[in-house]
């Protein structure tokens, strides 16, 4: 069986549980051939106290030109953090010369949680984020990157109704699926999709734990399981049980990031 090959898009944050730390072994142990091009090199996550950052705009570049000589193409692209506006630009590029017919562009914005921004993003990266979701045929915010995304007030009262106007407003920016990610209402925890014109919603438990970096697993299984099956709920239904296992599998004095090695190890 030959195997898809996706190209994942994003910062490598050497300590944290995070981005392409992720990324890579969730899709490699779910028997994609995952590709990378890091977009910046960061000591650690942004929620840390202190952290340096080495954009990778200019190597990108060169990376890029040997691949167009090798004739590499990719059936998938993932994106999560990025790091900088330039970035944005060079992915855009990227999806243009690297794509096979019918690549899928999915696109995380992980630009914000709870309704702020990362500390390394302003408004100037919300702008060429809101420009770069129109290239994605699927994308997966949370309800703070939605409202940034579309200037509209954040709010935490759990409405699925505000989440549906949210999400029509996004249809603005971008002909693509959207997944909502991470909306509550109640006990519970879970998606919003809007694809041809139709919202589903897929529920869960929630843990009463929050964690760094579970957006990134979240997109990580479910494009995995997405690629596999074409099927946006189960692929929802799929990486929600994972990050809840991740969850239920870390412990509490481990503060940066979620023990998803021992899930993905099916050890508990
Ligand atoms: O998990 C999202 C993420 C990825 N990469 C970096 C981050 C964050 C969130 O803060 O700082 C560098």
């Amino acid at each position: 069986m030959v195997s898809k090959r996706i190209l994942t898009m994003q910062d490598l944050s050497c300590v944290g549980q995070c981005s392409l730390t992720v990324a890579l072994p969730v899709l490699s142990a779910n028997g994609i051939e995952t590709c990378v091009l890091p977009t910046a090199v960061l000591s650690n996550h942004t929620a840390f106290e202190r952290w340096s950052c080495l954009d990778l705009t200019p190597e990108m570049e060169n990376i890029m030109a040997a691949w167009r000589e090798n004739g590499f193409k990719f059936d998938a692209f993932l994106l999560g953090y990025l790091g900088s506006t330039s970035i944005m630009d060079v992915a855009k590029i990227c999806f243009r010369d690297f794509s096979k017919e019918d690549a899928d562009v999915i696109i995380d914005p992980a630009f914000g949680d709870n309704g702020k921004l990362y500390p390394a993003f302003d408004g100037e990266y919300v702008t060429a984020m809101a420009g770069l979701v129109s290239s994605a045929n699927i994308i997966l915010p949370n309800l703070t990157e939605a409202c940034f995304l579309t200037g509209t007030e954040y709010r935490t009262d759990g409405s699925v109704t505000f989440a549906k106007e949210t999400v029509k407003r996004l249809t603005e920016l971008t002909p693509s699926d959207i997944v909502l990610t991470g909306i509550e209402r109640g006990g519970e925890i879970g998606e919003l999709i809007y694809s041809d014109g139709v919202f589903s919603e897929v529920w869960a438990k929630k843990l009463p734990r929050r964690f760094h970096g579970t957006g990134d697993l979240f997109a990580s299984v479910f494009t995995a399981v997405y690629l596999q099956s074409g099927d946006m709920a189960a692929a929802c239904e799929a990486a929600g049980s994972f990050v809840a296992s991740s969850i239920c599998a870390t412990d509490a004095s481990h503060t940066y990031g979620v023990n998803f090695e021992s899930v993905l190890n099916h050890r508990k």
